[in-house]
C-alpha cells in the first residue's frame, strides 16, 4: 500500500479515537442526551472494512456506530450536534447517537434495535441486484447480534441470491454485560459453512489485516459471486454504554481489559507506521493535532446549534408518501 493510503487510515482511525474520548467526556459532563455507547478499542474493524468500499456503496450499522459513520465519510460537525440533539444534527437533532444516517454516504444508519441492520443489509444488497448495480454492502453487527435468527434468514437468502453483501461480525466478547461464550455455541464466522459461502476470522485489532479480508469479500461481493461473513475478533474498551457504572457491578476484570488495551488497534497501528515509516513520523503528530482541533470545531458547532422548535417535533420523524 502507498504510505499515503496507510497514512489515511491512520487519520480515520485517530478520528474515531478523538470523536469517542470526546464524546465520554461530555457525557460525564451531563451534556449528551440519551444513551451513547462508543467504539473505542474497536476502530480498527470500521476503518479496516470501509477503506475498500466506494462512496456509492453502502454500510449497515448499529448501536455502536460512530466509528462506522466516520469509516464511511461522515462529518464530526453535524455527527456531534446531532448528540447533542441539536437541529444542525444528521437528524435535525431528533434521532441521536444511535439514528445517524447519510444516504449520500452510503449511510444506511445507526440502529437501536440489535440486528436490525441484518435484513436491512440484505435489502440493499437485493436492491443493487435488481437494479442491475454493482454496489456492495457491508453489514456491520455485534456477537451478541449473530444470535438474532435473523442472520441465518439473512446468509440464507444472500446465498440462495447471491448478493452483494458482507456480513461483518465484530466480536467483542461481549453482548451488554454477559460475556458471549456464556450464550454462543460454536464460532461464529463458521455459520457461513452450511450456507455455502466463504466464512473467515480476522484479527479486528489489525486494520490491514480487516483491510484484506474485506476487500477479498467485496471483490467477490462485485464479481457477483455472493456474500461472505467475516468475524473480526476485537474487544471495547470502554462499558457497554457511558455512564453504566452507576447501575452495573463489575462484568470483567482490569487485567482481561488491560491485555486488549495493549493491543491497542491505534497505538499499534502508529507503532508499525512509525517503524515503517520513519520519514513521515511527524506527519502523525501532525495528524494527531489536526483531528483533535477538529473534534473540537465540532463541539463548538453543535453548541451554537439551536434545538429543533418544538412545533417541529412531529416533522422528519415519520416517513412520508414520496419521501
Ligand atoms: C432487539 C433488541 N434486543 C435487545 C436490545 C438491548 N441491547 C442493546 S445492545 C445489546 C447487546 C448487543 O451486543 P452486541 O450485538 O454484541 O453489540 P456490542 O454492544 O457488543 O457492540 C442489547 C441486548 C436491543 N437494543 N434490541
Ligand atoms: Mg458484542
Amino acid at each position: 500500500m502507498l504510505s499515503d493510503a496507510l497514512l489515511h487510515l491512520y487519520r480515520l482511525m485517530m478520528r474515531i479515537r478523538v470523536f469517542e474520548e470526546k464524546v465520554q467526556e461530555l457525557h460525564k459532563l451531563g451534556r449528551l442526551p440519551g444513551f451513547v455507547h462508543v467504539y473505542l478499542g474497536e476502530e480498527a474493524v470500521a476503518v479496516g472494512a470501509c477503506s475498500v468500499l466506494r462512496r456509492t456503496d453502502h454500510i449497515t450499522s448499529t448501536h455502536r456506530g460512530h466509528g462506522h459513520c466516520i469509516a464511511k465519510g461522515a462529518d464530526v460537525a453535524p455527527m456531534m450536534a446531532e448528540l447533542f440533539g441539536k437541529a444542525d444534527g444528521y437528524c435535525k437533532g431528533k434521532g441521536g447517537s444511535m439514528h445517524i444516517i447519510d444516504t449520500s454516504l452510503g449511510i444506511l444508519g445507526a440502529n437501536g434495535i440489535v440486528g436490525g441492520g441484518i435484513p436491512m443489509a440484505a435489502g440493499a444488497g437485493l436492491a443493487d441486484t435488481v437494479l442491475g448495480r454493482d454496489g456492495v454492502t457491508v453489514c456491520f453487527f455485534g456477537d451478541g447480534a449473530a444470535n438474532q435468527g435473523v442472520l441465518l434468514e439473512a446468509l440464507n437468502l444472500s446465498a440462495i441470491w447471491k448478493l452483494p453483501v458482507v456480513y461483518l461480525c465484530e466480536s467483542n466478547h461481549y453482548m451488554e454485560f454477559t460475556p458471549t461464550a456464556d450464550l454462543t455455541a460454536g464460532r461464529i464466522y463458521r455459520r457461513a459453512e452450511p450456507f455455502g459461502i466463504p466464512g473467515v476470522e480476522v484479527d479486528g485489532n489489525d486494520v490491514l489485516e480487516v483491510r484484506r479480508a474485506a476487500a477479498e469479500a467485496v471483490d467477490r461481493a462485485r464479481r457477483g459471486e455472493g456474500p461472505t461473513l467475516i468475524e473480526a475478533v476485537t474487544y471495547r474498551f470502554a462499558g457497554h454504554s457511558e455512564g453504566e457504572e452507576a447501575f452495573v457491578s463489575a462484568y470483567r476484570t482490569e487485567e482481561e481489559v488491560e491485555s486488549w488495551k495493549a493491543r491497542d488497534p491505534v497505538t499499534c497501528f502508529r507503532e508499525r507506521l512509525l517503524a515503517e515509516l520513519p520519514d513521515r513520523a511527524s506527519e502523525l503528530d501532525d495528524i494527531d493535532d489536526a483531528e483533535q482541533a477538529s473534534v473540537e470545531a465540532a463541539v463548538r458547532f453543535a453548541e451554537a446549534a439551536p434545538f429543533p422548535p418544538p412545533g417541529q417535533a412531529l416533522e422528519h420523524v415519520f416517513a412520508e408518501a414520496g419521501a
